[in-house]
C-alpha cells in the first residue's frame, strides 16, 4: 500500500478486518518487520490519540519513529507556489517535503481543513503534495477531508461489540443499525471524521443512517446513498450504535457557508432522552469530546459508552496500515 486515504486503499475489507483481529490477538507478531525502518509522523495540528497510537503501532512493528510538530520548532512553511516569500514563512513545502522524505521510509501527515477555500480543502492540496514530492508511502492522519485511521478503528470496534451483543441476544446474522449524528459544538470543526465514517460504513455490512440539521449535508463522494433522516429522534429509534460528532457546514448546498457554524441547537446534544429510544445502543465518539455539548455526562459515562475501547483500537488500525506499507516497501 502506497497511500492510505480511502477505504478502497485497504483492499478487501473482510481481509483487513481479520488482519486487525489477528494483530489484536498478538500485537508483537511482526516485531521484526520494521527493523531499521523509520516512520515520520508530521503534525500540522494538535493530537493526543493519533500521535500516541500511531507511535505505539510503529514500535510494535519494530520501527523507529520520528515525530515532528510543524508549528513548534520547525520553520513556518509556505504552501502556495508563486508567492514572494517576504513574510513570516521561511521555507516552502516544496523543499521541506522531499527533505523530510529523505529521513524516513514511511510518512504520516495530519493537516486539517483550513476553511479558506472549499476547493483547496476538498482537492487535498497539502496531502497530495506529500504524495507527489516525498518519494515515500503516505498515510493520512486526518487530512482536510478524511480520517481513515479513525474510521478503520471505529469499524473494528463496531464488529467487536456487535459480535458480543449478537452472542448475548442470539441475534446472529442481523445487521447492526449504525447512526451517525451531528451534535453541537462552539467552534468550526472539520468534516474529516464524518466523511470517513460514512465512507467506511457504506463499505461495511451495516444498516447506516445519518442525521443532521438541514444545511449540514455531507459531500456526496462520502455519504453516497446512505439514508439521511433530518429528525434526530426518529433516526435514533432502534439504533444499535450511536456515533456522535460535530462538523461545520460542508457547503454542499450553499458553498458560501463552507466551514461555518450555522447552528448550536442544544436539543441535538446526545442525552438519556435520545438513548432511551435506541436498542440499548452503544455510544461512540472519536474523541476529544466536549461534554454536555456533544454528549451528556450520563451518556458518556454509561455502561454502553465504548469511547475508550474505540480509542484503544486506534493502535490496531494504525498497525494494520503500517504493516501493509512495510510489506510493500
Ligand atoms: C478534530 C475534528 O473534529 O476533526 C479532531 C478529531 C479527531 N477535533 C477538534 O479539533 C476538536
Ligand atoms: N481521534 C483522534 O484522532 O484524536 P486526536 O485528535 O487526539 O489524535
Amino acid at each position: 500500500m502506497k497511500v492510505f486515504q480511502h477505504v478502497s486503499d485497504i483492499g478487501d475489507l473482510k481481509v483487513a478486518m481479520q488482519e486487525a483481529f489477528d494483530i489484536k490477538q498478538d500485537r508483537f507478531k511482526y516485531q521484526t518487520l520494521g527493523k531499521n525502518k523509520t516512520a515520520l509522523l508530521i503534525f500540522f495540528n494538535n493530537s493526543l490519540r493519533t500521535r500516541l497510537s500511531t507511535q505505539k503501532a510503529a514500535m510494535n512493528l519494530g520501527m523507529n519513529v520520528i515525530v515532528l510538530d510543524v508549528n513548534q520548532g520547525a520553520w513556518k512553511l509556505e504552501t502556495e507556489r508563486g508567492v514572494v516569500m517576504d513574510g513570516d514563512k521561511s521555507e516552502h513545502l516544496l523543499e521541506a517535503i522531499p527533505v523530510m522524505g529523505s529521513y524516513c521510509d514511511i510518512i504520516g501527515v495530519r493537516s486539517f481543513a483550513r476553511f479558506e477555500n472549499r476547493q483547496d480543502d476538498y482537492e487535498e492540496k497539502i496531502l497530495n503534495q506529500f504524495i507527489k514530492y516525498s518519494g515515500r508511502p503516505v498515510f493520512f492522519m486526518e487530512s482536510a477531508t478524511v480520517h481513515p485511521l479513525q474510521a478503520f478503528a471505529d469499524l473494528i470496534t463496531i464488529e467487536e461489540y456487535w459480535k458480543k451483543r449478537s452472542e448475548e441476544t442470539n441475534t446472529n446474522g442481523k445487521k447492526p443499525k449504525v447512526v451517525l449524528s451531528w451534535a453541537p459544538h462552539p467552534k468550526a470543526l472539520p468534516q474529516a471524521v464524518p466523511n470517513s465514517f460514512a465512507e467506511w460504513m457504506n463499505a461495511a455490512d451495516v444498516d447506516f443512517v445519518v442525521t443532521h440539521p438541514e444545511g449540514y449535508e455531507l459531500d456526496p463522494q462520502f455519504v453516497g446513498n446512505a439514508r439521511v433522516e433530518y429528525d434526530q429522534m426518529k433516526a435514533f429509534e432502534g439504533a444499535d450504535f450511536i456515533y456522535a460528532k460535530n462538523w461545520s457546514c460542508p457547503g454542499v448546498t450553499r458553498p458560501e457557508d463552507y466551514g461555518k457554524v450555522l447552528l448550536k441547537d442544544m436539543s441535538w446534544t446526545v442525552d438519556t432522552r435520545h438513548m432511551a429510544v435506541t436498542n440499548n445502543a452503544f455510544f461512540m465518539h472519536c474523541l476529544p469530546v466536549r461534554r454536555n455539548m456533544i454528549v451528556s455526562d450520563d451518556v458518556i459515562e454509561s455502561p454502553t459508552s465504548i469511547v475508550i475501547p474505540e480509542a484503544a483500537n486506534r493502535e490496531i488500525s494504525a498497525q494494520v496500515v503500517l504493516k501493509r506499507m512495510l510489506e510493500a516497501l
